[in-house]
């Protein structure tokens, strides 16, 4: 989907449509007050003050009318330039605008836009009449804090977005159709994959028996995977003491995102939101040599972070989480080998998940924020100079953004869009070198010299949790074969003749682990037919007498029209070979 704020042309009509917005509220509710309307990546926005009044879907049907009827009367939008003192009169009634005007710094140069009898602050540009406005659509209401303080007033938000012909517009709005269709938290509800509870929480889904087979796959898959890529595997609690945060820097720059302390006798312990200081300590609990690095500690780690409650998304940002984790203890020189073999075990993993649609990020600090980043600017220089020079040298194409490292190091984060919009890290290679110095780290050299080794923090998958979220997505819920909750579903034509061969079917696959489920309702044929497909199984397996009198199975592939009829024997060879090679 198109991001409105970087195209200009769309930027300055989508402005130019919050204005017409506000115009038309001005019409219907004269004693409306207006806060801001800026152009974000979906459109617009307008932030309105209406008293107690909360506006409804029928009121945007009246508000679009009154648009409308702006757009056709043609009004030309005159800028006019103003002293400080011309707009604190000309907004006088305004108490929002007054608020604007007064944070401007003495001597701005401070313009309006006026439509016919409406007129708003604003640094422009404009379109020129309100004729160009034609295709826009609002697309919804919400409330609002004002300046999203939560102990202010609530305004309405209203949404919407313009563009320049109709057949934009229709296209827009058929992209989003299909990204609501998509968002995992309708898809996870209808395919029984999580829940959530208010008696849980915010923010702490529930995976249901679907959803957890899909866990279990992942799970099994990205451990294999890294076993074979010389990881060890670790098993840690969850709970730690705030003495160990205090050491690794999480409660100077991270407590913020943790919950509170428990006091237990004369302990103090929290739950953990990064599971780095076990591992420290795990990689501390022997001597090394130089020989023996790099050590690359493993583990799908439970972590907990209280991430604000207005944040909290589906299965996409969770307040408990599963990290598919590791540590990599490496020495200097070994630094880069190790980043290049992350990066492609997450190459490596996005082909077999089919995933294409991400750009890599180099996240590095805000040097301004002393709070959240340990303040060393000589070893934040060298990470990141460190991180850059490596990714230049693997001659990966990415982008750089401030102030989203980690408190510790520069990341290479792997951004995707959600099917709403969100920009989310999936996978992360994080190079540190404060945790081994805070922890106090050491390998024997060649010289037998106690020197620090590097650490490399990285997730493939992300959390179990996001990555599930990105998958549903993805997939729109049908899963590939190796990973659906139920991989075939047999249906016998009539039960009365046909559900004893069913069984002898559904015990064969049961007996090869595949996962089958055995439709003996007393339901018609097309009726399970289309069930199957709304639960997106990869496989329907037909049994009537044809299929019971030769043993052969007519099964129909998930997405296709077409019945293959084959002997079971070659059917199990099939379903074998797309789970195990992951079609
Ligand atoms: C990689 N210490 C490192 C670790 O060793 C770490 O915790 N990095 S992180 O903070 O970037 O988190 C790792 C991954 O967890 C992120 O890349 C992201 O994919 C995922 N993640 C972060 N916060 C959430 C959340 N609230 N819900 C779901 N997933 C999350
Ligand atoms: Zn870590």
């Amino acid at each position: 989907m198109i991001d409105i704020k970087q195209n200009e042309k769309l930027s300055i009509l989508n402005h130019s449509c919050a204005h017409l917005l506000a115009h038309a509220v001005k019409h219907l509710y004269p004693e409306a007050k207006f806060w801001v309307g800026p152009v974000i990546s979906e459109g617009f926005y307008y932030d309105i003050d209406l008293g107690d009044k909360v506006i409804n879907t029928e009121d945007l049907d009246a508000i679009t009318k009154e648009m409308k009827k702006i757009v056709k009367s043609d009004k030309l939008i005159k800028k006019i330039e103003l002293t400080k003192d011309e707009a604190l009169t000309m907004f006088k009634e305004d108490p929002y605008k007054i608020d604007l005007i007064n944070e401007m710094p003495e001597g701005e140069h401070i313009t309006a836009y006026k439509q016919d009898d409406f007129t708003d602050l604003c640094k422009g540009p404009h379109v020129k009449s309100t004729k160009e406005l034609k295709h826009f659509k609002l697309l919804k209401v919400s409330g609002a804090y004002y300046k999203g303080d939560a102990n202010n007033k609530v305004l309405q938000r209203v949404y919407g977005i313009c563009y320049p012909t109709s057949e934009e517009l229709e296209e827009h709005l058929k992209l989003l159709e299909e990204a609501k269709e998509r968002d995992h938290r309708k898809l996870g509800k209808e395919l029984e994959l999580f829940t959530t509870d208010k008696l849980v929480g915010a923010g702490l889904p529930m995976w249901l028996p679907n959803g957890a087979v899909v866990r279990c796959e992942l799970e099994n898959y990205i451990r294999n995977k890294e076993i074979k890529e010389g990881y060890h595997h670790v098993y840690t609690p969850s709970l730690g003491s705030t003495e160990l945060y205090k050491i690794s820097g999480h409660w100077d720059h991270y407590k913020d995102d943790m919950f509170p302390i428990m006091k237990m006798d004369n302990e103090e312990l929290v739950l953990r939101p990064m599971n780095c200081p076990h591992h420290m300590l795990i990689y501390r609990h022997n001597i090394h040599s130089y020989r023996d690095l790099p050590i690359r500690i493993g583990e799908l780690a439970p972590d907990f972070r209280y991430e604000a409650s207005g944040a909290v998304c589906g299965l996409e940002r969770v307040r408990q989480m599963c990290q598919n984790d590791a540590h990599l203890f490496v020495r200097p020189d070994q630094i880069k080998d190790e980043v290049a073999k992350v990066v492609n075990l997450i190459l490596s993993v996005y082909k077999d998940f089919n995933i294409t649609n991400y750009s890599f990020r180099l996240s590095l600090r805000d040097k301004e924020d002393k709070e959240k980043y340990f303040d060393d600017d000589k070893m934040w220089d060298k990470a990141e100079s460190e991180l850059r020079k490596v990714l230049d040298e693997l001659n990966l194409d990415y982008y750089e953004a401030k102030g989203e490292a980690a408190f510790y190091g520069p990341k290479l984060d792997v951004q995707i869009k959600s099917a709403i919009g969100h920009d989310v890290t999936l996978s992360t290679c994080q190079l540190d070198f404060l945790l081994p110095e805070r922890f106090d780290l050491t390998y024997v050299d060649q010289n037998g010299e106690k020197v620090r080794p590097v650490v490399i923090h990285r997730a493939i998958l992300g959390t179990f949790d996001r990555f599930m979220a990105y998958l549903i997505e993805e997939t729109k819920g049908a899963f590939p074969t190796w990973l659906a909750p139920i991989q075939v579903n047999i249906i016998p034509v009539n039960n009365e003749y046909h559900l004893e061969y069913g069984t002898d079917i559904y015990n064969l696959l049961k007996d090869n682990n595949i996962r089958v489920k055995l439709d003996d309702r007393e339901e018609k044929l097309g009726y399970k037919m289309r069930e199957s497909v709304t639960h997106k199984i990869p496989f329907a397996l037909i049994l009537g007498d044809k299929e019971k009198n030769e043993n052969l199975v007519s099964y129909r592939k998930y997405g296709t029209t077409d019945t293959v009829t084959v002997t079971k024997e070659e059917f199990l060879t099939l379903i074998k070979d797309t789970i195990i090679n992951k079609k």
